[in-house]
């Protein structure tokens, strides 16, 4: 096992932890006939050549990765509606197995690039062989459409590194707008989906 294997073990082992965590909270809202804020979970562990790069672009030493990197251990969770992102925080800030450290608000400060989402930096302890070992997690809590956007956003840079034609700069600020106005639309229409789903659950007796 090299060094970093060794590293990185309790952050596999808590990401993994976190996404049964938090996809629970989706069954316990099915469970009460209620919708859930959550729609879905995702989870990774920076990749090392990813962790390498953001710790030289941002003169980072690899002995202060533990404290200084915390989105080594990456949680996505995906809402319908804007409204649910507060449900989820308020659920992450009351949680006892994990501590907030820092929140990061880009719905009300959207970034120039157009990116909105809400970040929640925890610390979470991971049980080991060794004793416990606090681990920083990064929690990015977002809508569908939000999330649509920023998929799409995080492949093309990767193509242009930032430095995008003014073309496509332009249609991706277009995307970016209309992703904004489809989450305000669905959140106008959200009573009416919400009675939409009970009527087709009672139909289907589910
Ligand atoms: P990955 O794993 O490829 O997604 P800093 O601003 O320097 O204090 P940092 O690390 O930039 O700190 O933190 P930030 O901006 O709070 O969160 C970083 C992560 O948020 C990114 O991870 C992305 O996942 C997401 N993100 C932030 N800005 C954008 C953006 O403009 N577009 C998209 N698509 N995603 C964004 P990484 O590091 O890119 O890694």
């Amino acid at each position: 096992m090299d060094g970093w294997d060794q590293f990185l073990a309790p952050y596999h082992q808590a990401v993994e932890e976190l996404k049964v965590k938090l996809k629970g909270i989706r069954t316990d809202y099915r469970l009460g006939a209620h919708s859930s804020p959550v729609e879905f979970v995702t989870a990774r562990v920076k990749p090392i050549q990813s962790i390498i790069e953001k710790a030289n672009t941002r003169n980072i030493p690899y002995d202060e990765l533990q404290e200084e990197m915390y989105d080594i251990a990456g949680i996505r969770i995906m809402c319908q509606f804007v409204d649910d992102i507060e449900v989820i925080c308020r659920l992450v800030r009351d949680r006892e197995d994990m501590s907030v450290v820092e929140e990061r608000d880009y719905i009300e400060n959207t970034k120039e690039s157009g990116y909105r989402s809400y970040h929640i930096i925890i610390k979470y302890p991971v049980n080991t062989i060794h004793g416990v070992v606090d681990i920083l997690a990064e929690i990015q809590i977002r809508t569908l459409a939000m999330n649509f956007w920023a998929t799409i956003e995080h492949t093309l840079n990767y193509k242009y590194s930032g430095e995008y034609p003014p073309e496509i700069r332009h249609r991706l600020q277009n995307a970016a707008d209309a992703a904004y106005l489809l989450d305000k639309e669905m959140s106008e229409i959200r009573e009416e989906i919400h009675d939409a789903e009970k009527y087709y659950k009672k139909k289907r007796n589910i």
